[in-house]
């Protein structure tokens, strides 16, 4: 059985009008050393592209999906493992990432919860083997129900963190079940809405604690992927603890944890907190967390979280230079935590979304491959910089050198003329290899 109407989506080459086709996004094209579809990774979000039915804060679903079209629970996230995978095919997606709530419908207990998932878990085993299409990560959903109210693992109520804790150990036993290559740990409600009745200290403890039984428990099932933890700084909180780059790596270090977890990048995500896709994936790269990336685009006349298809090459060009200085994906990969408006409701605007996603993404892996080949801003850095690498600047980073030394340096000498940053010549540059690459 076809769930969808529209062709397999092939590349016709940016000459192409056909809107049903990938203009940039070659999969065998190799780009700095690696095909496309390796260097991209490409993942489609289970929830977004077969849970959202365009449910709105002011309205109901607008999307009716084929596959939907039951009132048993069951059938229907059968039929959706089936329909998922034929999207996949038709997009030539290699990876899927899902929350166990978005696989199987929840049971009135924990244990009817799990058999349920065991079966839906065998329907995609099966449909992974007959494609070959992957996971690239796993998670739970320990936010969306009410138990969750006052956060998961940190939450005031300590038999609410017994419960998420027993979530994420099944979700760890299926990610591992299914290869997943990654475990993402999105803080859904660990944040407060007033400090009035938070205990933050132990709320952070606990958090921690929480991401430590994880740890244990992956040594002992022999699971091997890497986890995530992904920021976001506001969202359903007021304030989540998980605010950025910056602060997870402060409680990363901590408590201890730092070995074993890596970062799971949203575009969205970093714009809500006031900062560049390119500054988190950035701060990532320089202390050697970047794992992985959510990719969407904000509106920047929104203030919340729109999960909109990314379509801006600007900073698909500069999210994709970090991440090839960063030498690439390993792990991870790019996974399309978007979703279609709530006016595009029909079976094609799936297909048109992901297509210009993926073209977006691919226009800028090309881009950056040449800034990066051309060395356009290594070369101007390494000049800038270049004072460090001599005389008093090479003594400072080597350590060479206290406040004595320098302020007898600085009475002798003061300090040499500084020069332009340049910037506005470098911005053109830049529109000039995405205009021209
Ligand atoms: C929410 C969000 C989540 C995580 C996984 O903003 O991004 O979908 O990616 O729980
Ligand atoms: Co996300």
């Amino acid at each position: 059985m076809s769930y969808f109407n529209t062709p397999a989506i092939k590349y016709e080459g940016p000459k192409s009008k056909n809107p049903f086709a990938f203009k940039y996004y070659n999969p065998e094209e190799t780009v700095l050393g690696k095909t496309m579809k390796e260097q991209c990774r490409f993942a489609m979000s289970y929830w977004h592209t077969f849970t959202y039915m365009g449910n709105d804060p002011f309205g109901g679903a607008t999307m009716y999906r084929p596959w939907d079209q039951t009132e048993d629970s069951m059938e229907k996230a059968i039929a959706r493992v089936h329909a998922a995978f034929e999207f996949m095919e038709k997009m030539q997606i290699p990876f899927f990432c899902f929350h166990d709530a978005d696989i199987a419908p929840r049971a009135a207990t924990l244990k009817e919860t799990n058999e349920r998932l065991d079966v839906i878990v065998a329907v995609i085993k099966e449909e992974m083997a007959r494609t070959g299409i992957r996971c690239l990560w796993g998670t739970t959903n320990a936010f969306g129900d009410d138990k969750f109210v006052h956060g998961a693992g940190t939450s005031c109520n300590a038999t609410v963190f017994a419960y998420a804790a027993a979530q994420i150990k099944k979700a760890m036993e299926i990610t591992k079940e299914l290869g997943g290559e990654n475990y993402v740990f999105w803080g859904g409600r660990e944040g407060y809405e007033t400090l009035l009745n938070t205990d933050t200290g132990l709320e952070l403890d606990n958090l921690a604690r929480l991401l430590g039984m994880a740890v244990e428990y992956a040594k002992e099932i022999g699971f091997t992927g890497q986890f995530l933890i992904e920021p976001k700084p506001k969202e359903p909180t007021k304030h989540q603890y998980d605010f950025d780059t910056a602060a997870v790596l402060a409680f990363l270090r901590k408590f201890g944890l730092q070995d074993f977890f890596k970062l799971n990048i949203e575009a969205n995500h970093a714009t809500l907190a006031q900062h560049t896709f390119q500054h988190e994936l950035n701060m990532c790269r320089i202390n050697g967390v970047l794992g992985s990336v959510d990719a969407n685009q904000g509106d920047p006349m929104l203030g919340w979280d729109t999960d909109q298809f990314p379509t801006n090459v600007y900073d698909t060009t500069l999210a994709m230079y970090e991440i090839l200085l960063d030498g690439g994906f390993t792990k991870g990969g790019l996974n399309f935590d978007s979703k279609v408006r709530r006016g595009s409701f029909e079976e094609e605007d799936l297909f048109l979304a992901y297509i210009a996603g993926m073209d977006t993404f691919a226009r800028g892996l090309k881009v950056a491959a040449a800034l990066i080949e051309d060395k356009v801003f290594e070369d101007f850095k390494a000049k800038r910089y270049a004072s460090y690498r001599e005389g008093i600047g090479k003594d400072i980073v080597e350590g060479n050198v206290g406040f004595t030394e320098l302020e007898a340096y600085a009475l002798e000498h003061g300090v040499t003329k500084n020069t332009s940053g340049r910037q506005e010549m470098l911005e053109m540059i830049l529109n000039q290899y995405i205009m021209e690459s």
